[in-house]
């Protein structure tokens, strides 16, 4: 406060906003296996066998499809774990991030 030289915190009035969100969208490609595709869903996105097996069909059919929704560094650590496993599998698979 003034002339005490002590500091005071004061309290923000609004609320801090929300942090910016991103889609994790997986892509079709010609090659990868659909069996794989579903283990990647179920391992690195937390779907169930049936959600996994959904999303990966709608990505076959259109072409691509939303795997989840997350802060930037979290989406980010998604794409980067996915492509890097496609890789070591020698799959084709390609996944990237869209702010929502
Ligand atoms: N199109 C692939 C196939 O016929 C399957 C596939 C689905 C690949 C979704 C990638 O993101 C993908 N084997």
């Amino acid at each position: 406060g003034t002339g005490s030289g002590t500091s005071v915190v004061v309290k923000s009035r609004t609320k801090p906003k929300k942090p910016a969100m991103y889609k994790v969208l997986m892509l079709n490609d010609d090659y990868t296996p659909m069996e794989f595709v579903v283990h990647v869903l179920e391992s690195f996105f937390g779907k169930s066998r049936e959600e996994a097996t959904e999303i990966m069909l709608a990505v076959h059919h259109r072409g691509v499809g939303v795997c989840g929704v997350y802060t930037y560094e979290v989406a980010e650590t998604k794409v980067n774990q996915v492509v890097d496993y496609a890789r070591k599998h020698e799959h084709p698979l390609q996944c990237t991030l869209e702010k929502e």
